[in-house]
């Protein structure tokens, strides 16, 4: 496709957000059946050999819930938290769930490099087979103003830090998304900085809430969520938690994210949830609901301020600094 599109961040995607919340849903209750052609369609596969899709660590789950995260909201139901996505390696739309069926995700590895002891390649099944997984019920606040709350399976980032064994001069850790325009139509959209990039201090992703997410609903991650590894950092935007990565690398440089690099201004490093410092274009004071009319404020840190506090010590007199 070589049609030009405006590129949607310069899109006020937040005045589309309520209504298009609530005409995905119908647009899916409506063409359901359409949907499970079309993506057996883009995966090449006859409508008869779906199973042979079928997640080879789907065994694994459901796993045990940690009770430790509680919610204030009830949880988005599946078919709306999965019908209403941002992944722009498959297209700036919401509907991203068709198009990303075309990711392929066996064989999957993940490089482990930088400042490290040793550098490694880890499968991504062995990896599952080595980490302790568990369900954690946590809110999701995109930085469009929209928000959902979701049952990731997965294992804390910090279990992965271990493995890595960092030397004493990483301080920060960048994550990157699979580079495949091929499979990925979006990744053919040449003002995009692609691959898709994103970042984290060390004392972050060893907080004991940035979470590797590689299941939801009691099942492996669907494609659209990011398969088969992604980021949950639910104390910041939701652009921070990257999906689908493929190298995770120890760093004493600040990673620039893929949205730093396009707009600084808007979409900063630290990007930490805050009710209190409007996007440039609209209020971060509340938030829709997905799935619902609903629209609730917006509290500091996405609710999660107890966790996190200790991370951005002068945050109360200058929360500016985290943006
Ligand atoms: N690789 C990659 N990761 C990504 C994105 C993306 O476009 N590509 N979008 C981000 C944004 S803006 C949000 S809000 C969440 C959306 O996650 P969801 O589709 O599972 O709700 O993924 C984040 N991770
Ligand atoms: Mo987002």
């Amino acid at each position: 496709m070589n049609v030009i599109f405006k590129p949607s961040w310069a899109i006020p995607e937040r005045e589309a957000t309520p209504e298009s919340v609530f005409l995905n849903r119908r647009k899916f209750l409506k063409g359901s059946g359409a949907v499970l052609v079309g993506s057996a369609g883009l995966a090449g596969l006859r409508p008869g050999a779906a199973r042979a899709e079928e997640d080879p660590s789907a065994g694994l789950y459901p796993v045990p819930r940690n009770e430790t995260y509680r919610l204030d909201r009830e949880i988005t139901p599946e078919e709306v938290s999965s019908r209403y996505n941002n992944f722009y390696e498959f297209g700036t739309h919401k509907e991203i769930h068709r198009a990303a069926q075309a990711l392929r995700i066996r064989p999957w590895t993940v490089e482990i490099d930088g400042l490290v002891d040793k550098p490694m390649t880890l499968d991504i099944d062995d990896l599952l087979k080595r980490m302790p997984l568990e369900e954690r019920l946590y809110r999701h606040r995109c930085v469009e103003a929209w928000s959902m709350a979701v049952p990731w399976s997965g294992f804390p980032l910090a279990e992965l830090v271990k493995l890595a064994s960092p030397t004493s001069a990483a301080k920060y850790v960048r994550f990157e998304t699979f580079l495949d325009p091929n499979m990925a139509e979006g990744q053919n959209q040449p003002w995009y900085p692609w691959p898709y990039v994103e970042g984290l201090t060390l004392a972050e992703a060893t907080n004991e809430l940035a979470f590797m997410v590689t299941g939801v609903y009691g099942k492996p991650l669907q494609k659209q969520f990011g398969a088969p590894l992604r980021l949950a950092v639910p104390w910041k935007y939701g652009f921070k938690s990257i999906k689908s990565i493929v190298r995770i690398s120890f760093t004493d440089k600040q990673p620039v994210g893929l949205w730093e690099a396009i707009q600084a201004s808007e979409y900063g490093f630290w990007a930490n949830v805050n009710p209190g410092v409007s996007h440039p274009r609209w209020s971060q004071a509340d938030e829709q609901i997905l799935g619902t009319r609903e629209r609730r404020e917006t509290l500091i840190f996405n609710g999660y301020v107890d966790q996190v506090a200790s991370l951005y010590p002068d945050w109360k007199t200058d929360m500016s600094l985290y943006r």
